[in-house]
């Protein structure tokens, strides 16, 4: 699959490190849209996660770079069309501040949004984005697209 960037840690139990430590991809085409089987359809840029097996958090950490007020936004859904494997995430989100988690949600087969405005961050502070396995307690077809803005006051 062209165009798809993948990280993944190097650390394995044995087998595919991104199945056992889950993943973020992004389509790194700025025109051309990346399409996997019938699963995958991502827009240029968009950027997904997926958990590992037995629930190992794929995650997407913001450090800040200068101490001040932001706005952070996420949209989370699933990237597939619904009658496809990938169109049915079922995952749970998390949303976290230096380790203190702020709010969670699910994906099932739905879309979810995650924003906090106006919060003060110091500078080495991070913003972090989670995503495990959901209620089915499997990580099969669970990748789940993310739209993620973080804004600061100028
Ligand atoms: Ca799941």
């Amino acid at each position: 699959m062209s165009g798809f960037a993948v990280w993944c840690t190097s650390t394995t139990l044995g087998g595919l490190n991104y199945v056992n430590n889950g993943l973020v991809g992004i389509n790194s085409n700025s025109q051309t849209d990346v399409q996997l089987g019938n699963g995958f359809y991502l827009k240029p840029g968009q950027l997904i996660f997926h958990p590992g097996v037995n629930n190992a958090h794929a995650c997407l950490r913001f450090t800040v770079p200068l101490a001040g007020f932001y706005d952070v936004e996420g949209i989370f859904f699933s990237p597939g069309l619904p009658s496809t494997p990938n169109g049915y995430a079922t995952t749970d989100v998390h949303l976290s501040i230096n380790n203190v988690e702020l709010r969670s949600l699910w994906i099932n087969q739905n879309s979810g949004m995650l924003i906090f405005r106006q919060i003060y961050l110091n500078v080495g502070d991070y913003v972090q984005f989670e995503i495990g396995w959901g209620q089915n307690n499997n990580y099969g077809s669970d990748t789940t697209a993310a739209n993620i803005t973080i804004v600061a006051y100028s």
